[in-house]
């Protein structure tokens, strides 16, 4: 199975009609999500994999391509301008980054900000280096409860990125949580993120793919409720 057909709705699901105490319990998990996401904190860096300290507390790892807006995400998600380094700069993010959610002395999430790959003027052997550790920290971090790859539509899926989907699916049949972001969106008039969104569905297996834009923060709201519950599974109402 292609990890986004675990996120597939079911028919039910769409066609149920929210009664307004729905709606009000949906605003209040919402609105509980982004505050969390708002307490984000540098946590820690690491050149090497082997270098990142072990943590309990559920990882969710951002991937995606050089300058696909990794960071930048990260940064409108938490809304805390520089958190993560964002630059116009492709290759700018060289380490792992974490960062901390929850309440201070009470982490209870962990975001990990990743290298980009596919980044042209990067050497192959850096490049090559760089797609070990990154399958590495798929295959081995134990705390990864998350991978949100970001794209751009523009640019669409890439072969790396099909490469880094075929390394986590076997993990997403064992229950890691997957969504894709079409970023950028604020770059695509409304029939073409149309286009790009349905294109998106199909290549990550008909599922988990949502549009982002960290401009016009679109996305935020759904992204940041996503995130809550993958890594709050117990807790479903504020
Ligand atoms: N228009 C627009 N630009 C964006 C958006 N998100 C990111 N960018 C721009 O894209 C560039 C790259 O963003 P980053 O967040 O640094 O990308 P990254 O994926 O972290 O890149 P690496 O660290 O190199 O892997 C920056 O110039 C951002 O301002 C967006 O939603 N809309
Ligand atoms: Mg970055």
């Amino acid at each position: 199975m292609h990890p986004c057909t675990l996120g597939v709705r079911t028919k039910k699901n769409h066609m149920a009609t929210p009664s307004p105490a729905d709606d009000a319990a949906h605003t209040d998990r919402v609105k509980q999500a982004v505050g969390w996401l708002h307490t984000a904190r540098f946590l820690t860096t690491a050149a090497q994999l082997h270098h990142l300290p072990a943590y309990q507390q559920p990882e969710i790892a951002f991937v995606g391509r050089s300058n696909a807006g990794k960071s930048t995400c990260i940064n409108v998600l938490t809304q805390q301008r520089q958190l993560a380094y964002a630059s116009k700069t492709p290759g700018r993010t060289q380490h792992i980054n974490l960062f901390a959610l929850g309440r201070q002395n009470q982490t209870d999430a962990v975001l990990a900000d990743l290298p980009g790959y596919g980044y042209a003027a990067v050497p192959k052997a850096d490049k090559v280096r760089w797609q070990r550790v990154m399958a590495n920290y798929l295959m081995t971090r134990d705390n990864l409860k998350g991978v949100v790859l970001l794209c751009d539509p523009r640019l669409g899926v890439t072969e790396l990125d099909e490469i880094l989907l075929e390394v986590i699916r076997p993990k997403v049949e064992e229950g890691l949580k997957f969504m894709m972001l079409l970023t950028k969106s604020d770059k695509l008039n409304r029939t073409e993120a149309d286009k790009a969104l349905s294109i998106a569905k199909l290549q990550s297996g008909g599922g988990q793919a949502h549009l982002f834009s960290a401009l016009k923060k679109k996305g935020v709201e759904e992204v940041s409720l996503k995130l809550w519950d993958w890594t709050h599974p117990d807790t479903p109402a504020a």
